[in-house]
C-alpha cells in the first residue's frame, strides 16, 4: 500500500555505474535513489566507510549527527511519523548498534518506516567476540519487521531495495541492515536495479472485493449505535479524508487510539475523543454500549480494551487491517477484511447508507459527553499540566503544529487536552511507551518541517533520557521548543503508588535523596529545592531557556517560546499530586473507571 508521500521503492533507479565502486558508496547511492535527503548517523570504526561516503553526497543527503545512537533512531522517527517517509538512521557496530535497539523496538510496535543501517565488524571475524562485535541481527530479530546481515558486495544494491520496500509497504515497520566494514570497502560494478528477491512478500495487498464491502455497508445500514474505532492505520494508509467522509456521511461517531489522534478532527462534532485506560468516559461508554464497532487499523492493545472478555461486548466487530495477523488476535471479529483501509473506505463511501436512525444514540453520547468531560481544577492557584497544554493548544490552533511527547502523565494530558486536527501532528511512543522519545523525535520532525512549530511536551524525568539532544539541536540548527512539565517526579508512576501501592514512594523521586520527598514526606516542593536546574543545563547546551511557577506567567511565557526563533525551553512547575482521570485500571471497564 505505497502512498503518494512515501518514497519510491519501485521508481527507477540511477543507470548502473560501468565503474568499480565501493560497498559504502554504493550504500549512499542506493539511499540517494530512494529520496532519502536526511540521515540520523553516528560514527564509529565500523561505520567510518560509509560516513566517508556521506561526505560525497553532501548535496543530496544531510548527516545529521545526534549525540546518542538511540536519540539518532527516535529522530529518525520524528521524520518518518511527521511526513510518512521512511526514517533513517546510522550507528557502528557494538555499543552503537545495541544503543539503537530501544529506537528499533519501539518503530516495530508502532508500524513506523524505518531503515537502520549498522557498521559490522569484518566478515572474517566474526563470531570471534571482536573489538566492539555484537550479533546485531540476531539481537534485533523478534523487534524488527525485517533484518539483513550483507557478507557480500554483489547484494547490497538488491538488500538496500528490499529494506526500503519492506519498510514501506504493508504494514510499515523497521528493517535493519548490518554492514560488515570490509563489505563496505570491497568494490563491485554496481547494479542499482538488481531485482528484489522476497519469496512470500509482495508488500502489495489486494484489494477488499465487492461483497466485503457490501457486507460492511449492510452492517452499518442495520446499526443503531454504531461506533468507529480509528488508529495509527488510518494515519499509515493517509485514509484520513476517507474516514472523515464515511463519518460525516454515516453520522457515526469516531474514537481514536493515541497513534489515531489527529486521523479525524478532534474539535469535530462527530469526535469522541480518545478511548481507552486515559481515554473520555463518553468515547469508553459509546463503545460499551456500541452495537456496531468499526474497527480500522487498530490492534486492540490492552490500553484500549482493559478487560478483553467485556470490551465491546454487545457489538459485532468489523476489523480492517493490512496485517493479516491482527486479524482474531486479541478480540474476534465478525466481519474482518485484510485491505488497505484507504482503498476499503474509499469503496465503502460509494455504496454505504446511513443506519436508519441515529437521533437516540446521539443523543445519548452527548449526555455522557456533558455530565464527564475532561476537566481539571481550573481554580488551582498554581500551574496544573492540564492548563498549560490546553493554553498551548489554543495559543497554536491557527499555526501548524507537530506535537511530540514523552512518557506519562505529561503525554496522557497531551492526548487529552491539546486538540489534534490533523494525522501527523502528534508523535507519540504508543506501543513501546518509551521515556526520551519526545526531544529527539520533535528533533526529526523539525528536520523534515522548518516552517512548522515543532513542540516537545515533555516531563521531568523522558527529558533527562535524551537531554544530550539539545547539543543536536543547537549545532545543526533546529529550533525545537521544549515545554516541560517539571514535577520532579516520575508522576504516572507516581500515580499507581497512590492508587495501587499506599502512595508508598518506591523511587519515583527525581530529587537528591535526602529531600524527604524521597520517601514520600513533605507537603509538595517549592521551587527553590527544585532538582536539576534544567534552564541552567539548557542555557549550557546554547538554548534559551525560562522557568516559571506562577499562573499568570504562564500566556506570555507560552507566546515567548512560540515567538523564540531558536531551541527554546519553558520549564513549568507542576504539582505532582495531580493524577491523570479518567483511568481505568487495567483489566477492567469503563464502570469500573476512577474519576477523582
Ligand atoms: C525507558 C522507560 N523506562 C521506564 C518507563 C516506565 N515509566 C512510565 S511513565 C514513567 C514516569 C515518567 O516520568 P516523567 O517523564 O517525568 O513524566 P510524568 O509522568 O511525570 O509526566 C516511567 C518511569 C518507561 N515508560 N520508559
Ligand atoms: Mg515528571
Amino acid at each position: 500500500m505505497s502512498t503518494g508521500k512515501a518514497q519510491s521503492t519501485t521508481s527507477s533507479p540511477q543507470p548502473p555505474s560501468a565503474q568499480p565502486t565501493s560497498g559504502a558508496d554504493i550504500v549512499v547511492q542506493c539511499l540517494v535513489n530512494h529520496g532519502v535527503d536526511t540521515i540520523f548517523a553516528y560514527p564509529g570504526g565500523t561505520s567510518m566507510p560509509m560516513h566517508q561516503a556521506l561526505t560525497r553526497f553532501r548535496d543530496r543527503i544531510r548527516v545529521v549527527l545526534p549525540r546518542h545512537e538511540q536519540g539518532g533512531g527516535f529522530a529518525a522517527q520524528g521524520y518518518a511519523r511527521s511526513t510518512g517517509k521512511v526514517g533513517v538512521c546510522m550507528a557502528t557496530s557494538g555499543p552503537g548498534a545495541t544503543n539503537l535497539v530501544t529506537s528499533i523496538a519501539d518503530a516495530k510496535l508502532d508500524s513506523i518506516p524505518l531503515v537502520a543501517l549498522t557498521g559490522q565488524v569484518g566478515t572474517p571475524v566474526i563470531g570471534s567476540d571482536a573489538f566492539q562485535e555484537t550479533p546485531i541481527v540476531e539481537v534485533c530479530r523478534s523487534v524488527t519487521k525485517h533484518h539483513y546481515l550483507v557478507t557480500d558486495v554483489n547484494d547490497i544494491a538488491r538488500v538496500m531495495r528490499e529494506a526500503f520496500h519492506i519498510a514501506s509497504t504493508g504494514r510499515r515497520g523497521p528493517v535493519l541492515v548490518d554492514l560488515p566494514k570490509n563489505v563496505q570497502f570491497a568494490q563491485t560494478i554496481p547494479q542499482y536495479d538488481a531485482p528484489m528477491d522476497l519469496p512470500g512478500y509482495t508488500g502489495v495487498c489486494p484489494p477488499a472485493a465487492p461483497e466485503e464491502i457490501r457486507k460492511v455497508a449492510a452492517a452499518i445500514r442495520q446499526a443503531r449505535r454504531p461506533v468507529i474505532y480509528a488508529g495509527g492505520g488510518i494515519v499509515a494508509a493517509e485514509a484520513s479524508g476517507a474516514l472523515r467522509a464515511l463519518a460525516e456521511k454515516t453520522g457515526i461517531p469516531v474514537a481514536t487510539t493515541l497513534m489515531g489522534l489527529g486521523c479525524f478532527p478532534g474539535d469535530h462534532p462527530l469526535s469522541l475523543d480518545m478511548l481507552g485506560m486515559h481515554g473520555s468516559i463518553y468515547a469508553n461508554y459509546a463503545v460499551h454500549e456500541a452495537d456496531l464497532i468499526l474497527a480500522l487499523g487498530v490492534r486492540f492493545d490492552d490500553r484500549v480494551t482493559g478487560k478483553v472478555a467485556e470490551f465491546a461486548k454487545h457489538a459485532t466487530i468489523v476489523h480492517v487491517d493490512i496485517d493479516p495477523s491482527e486479524i482474531h488476535k486479541v478480540k474476534h471479529a465478525q466481519i474482518a477484511v485484510v485491505a488497505d483501509v484507504k482503498q476499503v473506505l474509499a469503496a465503502l463511501n460509494e455504496i454505504v447508507e446511513p443506519p436508519e436512525n441515529l437521533a437516540d444514540w446521539h443523543k445519548t453520547i452527548q449526555q455522557w459527553r456533558a455530565s464527564d468531560p475532561f476537566h481539571y481544577d481550573k481554580a488551582y492557584e498554581g500551574i496544573l499540566a492540564q492548563h498549560a497544554i490546553e493554553e498551548l493548544s489554543n495559543l497554536t490552533k491557527d499555526r501548524e503544529t507537530i506535537v511530540a511527547v514523552g512518557v506519562g502523565q505529561h503525554q496522557m494530558w497531551t492526548a487529552q487536552f491539546f486538540k489534534f486536527r490533523r494525522p501527523r501532528t502528534l508523535l507519540s511512543s504508543s506501543g513501546l511507551g518509551t521515556m526520551g522519545f519526545g526531544l529527539p523525535s520533535a528533533m526529526g520532525a523539525k528536520l523534515a518541517h522548518p516552517e512548522k512549530l515543532v513542540v516537545d511536551i515533555d516531563g521531568d524525568g523522558s527529558l533527562l533520557m535524551n537531554v544530550q539532544e539539545m547539543a543536536t539541536c543547537y549545532c545543526e540548527k533546529i529550533p525545537v521548543k521544549v515545554l516541560l512539565l517539571n514535577n520532579q517526579h516520575l508522576g504516572m508512576v507516581v500515580q499507581w503508588e497512590d492508587r495501587f501501592h499506599a502512595s508508598n514512594r518506591a523511587h519515583t523521586y527525581l530529587g537528591p535523596i535526602d529531600h524527604p520527598e524521597a520517601i514520600g514526606l513533605g507537603n509538595g516542593i517549592g521551587p527553590e529545592q527544585r532538582y536539576p536546574d534544567f534552564v541552567a543545563i539548557a542555557r549550557g547546551f546554547g538554548w534559551q531557556a525560562h522557568s516559571i511557577s506562577k499562573k499568570n506567567e504562564l500566556r506570555p511565557a507560552l507566546l515567548e517560546m512560540i515567538q523564540s526563533t531558536g531551541p527554546y525551553l519553558l520549564d513549568v512547575a507542576v504539582p505532582y499530586q495531580e493524577h491523570v482521570l479518567p483511568m481505568i485500571p487495567s483489566g477492567m471497564t469503563v464502570k469500573d473507571a476512577i474519576r477523582e
